[in-house]
């Protein structure tokens, strides 16, 4: 039996597995949990991140604008299920206190780190690259320092220091739809310098799910096995990228070892919110809510570009499916200090 290694969470949402459900990830029966045009201006929401916030949930919304550019909305719900949003977009300002708004925003992940609640988004700096804000009470947002030089994408920050440091994996890339890519990991004292890189996993493998592509999803979930990661793999077809998701299991001391990964998919599209949208065929996970107590865990994943949708596992059933198909890619397993 694995544990998750952090708080109860009684209230995360949560549905029991079908008995007809296939593979370690079922979906939740009423996805979409939000539809197009969910507030006014916004055509569709989808990439996006939540967390535990007083006695419901928060969460951190890409709002694709009805002139096609992305910001990041906020958006509160009871249940984790039912989402209500602020009509107007996050208002980021800089240590000083003057108006910091990111050009555009996409793909936002969202954790709680001791205190302070820290945003993490791609961006425009001279090309898409990755921004990095905290808010200690969703009321004031303050920009830090941009972490990386573009081009990156899906900077995704571990919920405690590891051995002192704020960890952040990401996936360095091209300024366009990036048709290639491993993700990284770097090391800051401060969330301000950042350094001490490592290569952590690299795509391809005997499988084609993730030849093209990886790039990491949900903040990284301490468990007695090490850091459950679920990350997006994409493969090309005749008519397109296909995102799918899988997992690896990272070292708990040195998250640059990969101690599992899984060699098949958790979860591809096979619904019609997955494989008919804005960008057909893309399950793309941000974030991942579990209560330490039963081992549960829901996953929020953008569907199609056009959706949100909800799907649940249980840290066993996802540890035991890595593990039975574990594939170690290139130079996963070392500390990828190269
Ligand atoms: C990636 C990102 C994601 C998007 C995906 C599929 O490059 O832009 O936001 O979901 O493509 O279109």
């Amino acid at each position: 039996m694995s544990k998750i290694l952090g708080n109860a969470l009684p209230n995360i949402p949560w549905q029991e597995r079908p008995q007809d459900a296939k593979g370690p990830v079922w979906r939740h029966d009423k996805n979409p949990i939000i539809g197009r045009n969910p507030v006014e201006g916004v055509a569709r929401i989808f990439n996006s991140a939540v967390c535990p916030f007083e006695d419901g949930f928060i969460g951190v919304f890409r709002g694709e604008t009805i002139n096609g550019r992305p910001h990041i909305y906020l958006g509160r719900s009871i249940d984790g299920i039912h989402w209500s949003f602020d009509r107007e977009r996050i208002r980021f300002i800089d240590e000083h206190g003057i108006l910091y708004q990111p050009l555009y925003a996409y793909d936002p992940r969202l954790l709680k780190i001791e205190d302070s609640y820290y945003i993490i988004w791609c961006g425009d700096f001279d090309g898409a690259s990755i921004g990095l804000a905290k808010t200690d009470d969703f009321k004031t947002f303050v920009r830090l320092e941009n972490p990386f030089l573009p081009f990156n994408r899906n900077g995704v920050l571990f919920p405690r220091k590891v051995n002192g440091k704020y960890v952040m994996l990401s996936r360095p890339s091209d300024g366009g739809h990036t048709p290639f890519g491993d993700i990284m990991l770097s090391q800051s004292p401060d969330l301000k310098y950042w350094g001490e890189h490592r290569l952590v996993m690299q795509k391809g493998g005997h499988g084609w799910w993730q030849s093209v592509k990886i790039g990491c999803g949900p903040a990284p979930i301490e468990t007695d096995e090490g850091w459950l990661i679920f990350y997006h793999g994409v493969t090309e077809t005749c008519n397109g990228y296909v995102y799918s998701m899988g997992g690896a299991i990272l070292d708990i001391d040195n998250p640059a070892i990969v101690k599992y990964r899984s060699g098949s998919f958790m979860l591809t599209p096979e619904e019609w919110y997955e494989e008919r949208g804005f960008v057909p065929n893309v399950i793309f996970p941000c974030a991942a809510l579990c209560d330490a107590d039963t081992g549960r865990i829901a996953i929020y994943y953008g569907a199609a570009d056009s959706y949100v949708a909800l799907a649940y596992t249980t840290v066993n059933e996802a540890i035991a499916f890595i593990k039975l198909h574990n594939e170690l890619v290139g130079l996963d397993g070392t500390d990828g200090r190269i």
